[in-house]
């Protein structure tokens, strides 16, 4: 059994070497693995499953493809593609999972989620987030033309670069505190997540019992993916010429 995690390859036309290493993983280190989880902004932004541009059509059809060969596919949305619904997951032949579930990985209760609900030190991104993840506030936007829901996706990435740029590194990243209450929540002492584009393997201790935190990279000619048979390892993956 071959299970490989990914996150974070913020797919978009504009990202040619990432959209590109993407199509290497999923036609060669994909083929050889029996389930894939992809746990969030597998695109650089998505507004909703009607959007039918041909670049996103090429990339579900690379994920039906793996599906149809018999392999289970897992989606979590992002902060980029938290409006991704049942007919983007159905077309891939996937599922979308909630935004946190614990899993076996490595005979490990593990838990996975994207990340940025981790990240309370930012309570004006957190207050954004309470904002767009609410359902009234969903269907308002999902009822808009597909042209005025991309611009205000293109305004929000510009108010989130501007009011980045403000910011600590440390607010950026995920809290430890909140990190803990949630494994102690979900009763795990391993996590898997992403957001933060910080690739490690953390270790610490969690009631005085050892703990382990696993963060991928994000996606330009190389990433850091997680490989999972009977051990999880960080996995390189890197653009062949
Ligand atoms: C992060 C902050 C945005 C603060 C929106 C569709 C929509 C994507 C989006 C892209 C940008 C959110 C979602 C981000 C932090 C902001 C604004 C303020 C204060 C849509 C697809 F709306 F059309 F549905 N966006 N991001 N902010 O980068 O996560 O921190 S974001
Ligand atoms: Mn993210």
């Amino acid at each position: 059994m071959l299970t490989y995690l990914i996150s974070d390859l913020h797919l978009s036309p504009e990202h040619e070497s990432g959209t590109a290493l993407f199509q290497q993983f999923i036609k060669r280190e994909a083929a050889q693995a029996d389930c894939l989880y992809v746990l969030g902004d597998l695109f650089e932004a998505w507004v909703g499953d009607d959007d039918d541009d041909p670049y996103l059509q090429q990339i579900i059809a690379l994920f039906r493809a793996f599906s149809d060969a018999g392999k289970a596919l897992f989606f979590m949305r992002g902060n980029r593609d938290f409006l991704l619904g049942e007919q983007f997951a159905e077309r891939t032949g996937g599922s979308l999972l909630a935004d946190e579930v614990v899993v076996d990985m490595a005979g490990q209760r593990t838990l996975l989620l994207h990340g940025d609900q981790l990240c309370t030190d930012d309570t004006a991104y957190q207050q954004f987030r309470q904002m767009v993840r609410q359902s009234a506030w969903q269907q308002a936007l999902l009822s808009k033309p597909l042209a005025e829901r991309k611009a205000i996706a293109a305004e929000m990435r510009r108010k989130s670069r501007e009011s980045q740029q403000n910011k600590a590194e440390y607010i950026m990243d995920i809290n430890q505190q909140a990190l803990e209450l949630t494994m102690h929540q979900h009763d795990v002492r391993q996590v898997i997540h992403g957001h933060t584009h910080r690739p490690a393997r953390h270790e610490f201790s969690l009631d005085g019992q050892p703990a382990t935190r696993w963060v991928f990279g994000d996606w330009h000619e190389s990433a850091k993916i997680l490989r999972v048979d009977s051990k999880i390892e960080l996995f390189d993956i890197a653009l062949n010429p």
